[in-house]
């Protein structure tokens, strides 16, 4: 089970750390309160913020971290049941954790959907209209388009209620990266393992919900996601298989990005045709 704290080595912040943390570093978007920026009624209102936020964390401009790597390891080696994440950086699809593996307990920028009709968009699609600046409007009914992201008080994607029944009475391991375990019912998991099953939470700071729970079988890394997987891995022998596939996948994203990078510059040179939207 992890949050946004695998995931800040990658350059993407969390919500809740203080001074670096995204609640912190809203001002830029004047909301009344910082978590108005998932609020579906606000969105309505005004989802221009939303959509700003959305530019900076787009996937396709961060490297997965040693974490999501670690986490496609324990894949590749037949030993993950299943990933479960809080995330909506799409990081985990990136590190080749196979999508049947996962369940993106607060949804994905990968699909998209109209508020009001509920039709389908692709992810090529809602990209064009962040990156243009336009607002993203339905074309059969002009309301807004939505990616797939769970606003407070929406439903969890459905996956998020059926597997854990299949997963959690089996699962001997249960590791808990990079979260403050503040979100329900995310949150609850950590209670669904059987008694015997032991648990690793690995954050920067103190959990006071999980720490000292059960100290028989509870376990608490305080420190980086990156340092506790490298620890990991040292002590499994798996060091230089994860310095490999890290590397490797790093340099690819790179030559991808770089490549991106410079058809974004030749295209800028380039006169292009205003695709302003107005609603
Ligand atoms: P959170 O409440 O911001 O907590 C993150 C936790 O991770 C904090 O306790 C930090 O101390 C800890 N942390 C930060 N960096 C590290 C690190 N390198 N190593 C170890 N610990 C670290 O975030 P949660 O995920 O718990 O909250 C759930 C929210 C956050 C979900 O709804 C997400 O959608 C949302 N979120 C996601 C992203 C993302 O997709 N990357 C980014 C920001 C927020």
């Amino acid at each position: 089970m992890v949050g946004a704290g695998i995931s800040t080595s990658s350059g993407i912040p969390d919500f809740r750390s203080p001074g670096s943390g995204l609640y912190d570093n809203l001002q830029k978007y004047n909301l009344p309160h910082p978590t108005d920026i998932f609020e579906l009624d606000y969105f309505m209102d005004n989802p221009k913020p939303f959509f700003t936020l959305a530019k900076e964390l787009y996937p396709g401009h961060y490297i997965p971290s040693p974490a999501h790597y670690f986490i496609r390891l324990l894949h590749d080696k037949k030993l993950l049941t299943r990933h479960y994440t809080q995330n909506i950086d799409c990081l985990e699809r990136l590190a080749g954790i196979p999508e049947e593996k996962l369940v993106e307990a607060h949804g994905t920028f990968h699909t998209n959907h109209c508020v009001d009709c509920n039709k389908f968009y692709t992810k090529e699609w809602m990209k064009e209209k962040i990156f243009g600046d336009v607002l993203p409007v339905c074309e059969e009914c002009n309301g807004i388009v939505k990616p797939d992201i769970v606003f407070f008080g929406e439903n969890m994607p459905d996956h998020f209620y059926t597997k854990p029944l299949e997963d959690f009475d089996d699962c001997d391991l249960l590791i808990i990266m990079g979260t403050s375990l503040e979100v329900y019912p995310f949150a609850s998991l950590v209670a669904n393992v059987k008694p015997n099953c032991i648990r690793v939470l690995i954050n920067r700071v103190a959990i006071d919900k999980f720490s000292g729970r059960d100290k028989k079988r509870d376990i608490t890394f305080l420190g980086d996601c990156d340092d506790a997987v490298w620890q990991m891995a040292d002590v499994l022998g798996w060091t230089n298989e994860l310095k490999d596939l890290w590397k490797r996948e790093s340099s690819l994203f790179e030559q991808a990005r770089e490549k991106s990078d410079n058809n974004a510059d030749q295209e800028a040179k380039s006169p292009r045709i205003s695709k302003n939207n107005s609603r």
